[in-house]
């Protein structure tokens, strides 16, 4: 038996249990994630802070020792496994939030891009905003983009992108939607670990999200100004 099978969770202080959990993420231990994440949520913590300070922290983690090859692919596929696994736990949590309807939000990874993690975590905190949000998922060409467009009629469309080589096709839905003349009919949100703000403004975005919390902020903050400006011109 090793020192790992001793464990109790339920026995380890906020801080132990939080450390604990960053291991077994790194770790891909999906059960133990789960019983993490629900032992917190039973102390009183809020979804939020699970979801920032053990999962969110925990894949910081992971991020980095696969940036320097300490861990490879799939390893970090565990780790996203156990970490999707809290993400359910909070979901319906983050969502209940009763917050009245604000707008509707078509989100996707872009072609190429199979990493849904921080764009799940942003659809997830856009729900419990008020949002309504379409997931296309990952790896979409424009074509999803303007049939998701078409058939769910979002006030905003998100994009993600994880890597240097598929964050220029985000300019490739925006220059379509130019053409197709839809461009001002959407607000067009764009994330992802590699982008910034200059690159945001350089493929025509309305706004780059540095994360989550900040594409909630940015979505609140653009349909009031649509709705000013609605109410200016009626
Ligand atoms: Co990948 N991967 N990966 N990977 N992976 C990165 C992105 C990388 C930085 C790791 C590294 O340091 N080397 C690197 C990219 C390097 C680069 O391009 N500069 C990399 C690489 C190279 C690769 C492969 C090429 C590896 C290979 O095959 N040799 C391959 C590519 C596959 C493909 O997409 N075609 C690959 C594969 C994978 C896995 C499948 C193993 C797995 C993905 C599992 C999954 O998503 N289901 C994976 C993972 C997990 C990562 C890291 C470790 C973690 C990403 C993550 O989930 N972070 C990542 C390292 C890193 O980012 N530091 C890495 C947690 C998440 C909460 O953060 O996604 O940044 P993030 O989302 C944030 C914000 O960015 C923002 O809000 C979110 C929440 O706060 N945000 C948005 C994101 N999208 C938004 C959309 C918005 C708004 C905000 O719309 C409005």
């Amino acid at each position: 038996m090793s020192d790992e099978d001793d464990i109790v969770l339920a026995d380890l202080p906020d801080d132990e249990l939080t450390q604990q959990m960053h291991d077994d993420l790194y770790d891909g231990l999906k059960e133990e994630i789960e019983e993490g994440t629900n032992i917190l949520l039973a102390r009183g913590w809020t979804p939020y802070k699970v979801l920032t300070e053990a999962l969110v922290e925990g894949m910081r983690i992971v991020g980095e020792d696969f940036r320097d090859g300490i861990l490879f692919v799939p390893e970090v596929l565990l780790s996203a496994n156990a970490m999707k696994a809290g993400m359910f736990i909070l979901r319906p949590l983050l969502a209940e939030t009763g917050a009245p309807k604000v707008g509707t939000m078509v989100v996707g990874t872009v072609k190429g891009d199979i990493h849904d993690i921080g764009k799940n975590l942003v659809g997830m905190m856009l729900e419990g905003a008020g949002f309504e949000v379409v997931d296309i998922g990952i790896n979409n060409p424009v074509e999803n983009y303007l049939e998701a467009i078409e058939e769910h009629k979002p006030d905003i469309l998100g994009m993600s992108a994880l890597l240097t080589t598929t964050m220029p096709y985000m300019k490739v839905v925006i220059d379509t939607l130019v053409e197709k003349g839809m461009r001002e009919d959407h607000i067009v949100l764009v994330g992802g670990a590699p982008l910034n703000e200059e690159f945001g403004k350089a493929i025509g975005a309305d706004a780059y999200c540095r994360d989550a919390a900040v594409a909630v902020e940015t979505a609140k903050d653009f349909m009031k100004r649509k709705h000013n400006q609605m109410g200016v011109s009626t």
